[in-house]
């Protein structure tokens, strides 16, 4: 499933008999190859580095809806591990990356405490892929998003350890057993505050969305 409208079928030609009032493909697109547009959600727990991920990437000023969180809010997104924490996302992320000439890939991120669960039906609408974040030291944080992934929907996912500090505390197959991770998923780590290697996390949630509907037919970066 692809996240944006196709190019013009009619080749940017007005219908016959109305006069062409301007170009339908901006100049310096003119001859290039079709644009394909891809919606990839970023999931997991509360302080997991979703936010991070995004404004680490995106080519517009990251839309988020961040809040400074209150004394009040300590009691209620508490985060032990992860205290240098001073603001929350109160809604989701939202950021562009034009990844190459023909591929923009267009990243929200989920809201990821429990009281906005509902509206993950909603942010994964329409989505090819998704990448599930997780902090080893507080994996239960990212339980509910695995379980959504595996059960409750049929975009597929990745698990990107977020190494805060560059730690990597446990070994990928301790993290996969702890998660009870499908084999088929893959499980990658990556930084957050880094360009590259949110591009490799991104690109390896590609990847495996092309392996998953792979044979399918309707591919969800199907060629356009
Ligand atoms: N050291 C380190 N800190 C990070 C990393 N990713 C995020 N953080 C910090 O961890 C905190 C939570 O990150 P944030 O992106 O707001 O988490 P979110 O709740 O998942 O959106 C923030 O203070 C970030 O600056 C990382 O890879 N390494
Ligand atoms: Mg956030």
């Amino acid at each position: 499933m692809v996240y944006a409208s196709s190019p013009d079928p009619s080749g940017g030609r007005p219908p016959a008999g109305v006069p062409r009032t301007g170009p339908a493909v901006p100049p310096d697109r003119r001859g290039a190859a079709p644009r394909t547009s891809v919606k990839i959600v970023v999931a997991g727990g509360f302080g997991v580095g979703k936010t991070t991920l995004v404004e680490s990437i995106s080519q517009i000023p990251p839309v988020n809806t961040e809040a400074w969180m209150t004394q009040a809010a300590k009691t209620i997104d508490p985060l032990a591990e992860a205290d240098g924490k001073t603001t929350t996302t109160v809604a989701m992320d939202f950021g562009r990356v034009t990844l190459s000439s023909d591929l923009v890939l267009y990243l929200f991120g989920t809201p990821g405490q429990p009281r906005f669960w509902p509206m993950w039906d909603d942010l994964c609408r329409g989505a090819s892929g998704a990448v599930v974040l997780v902090d080893t030291r507080r994996l239960e944080v990212s339980f509910a998003a695995v379980n959504y992934f595996e059960n409750d929907s049929d975009v597929p996912f990745i698990v990107a350890v977020n190494l805060f500090d560059g730690r990597q505390t446990h070994a990928l197959p301790q993290v996969r057993e702890a998660l009870r991770l499908q084999p088929g998923v893959p499980l990658v780590t990556c930084d957050a505050r880094d360009r590259g290697s949110v591009v490799q996390t991104l690109t390896t949630t590609l990847g495996h969305t092309l392996d998953t509907t792979a044979g399918r037919g309707t591919g969800r970066l199907a060629a356009r």
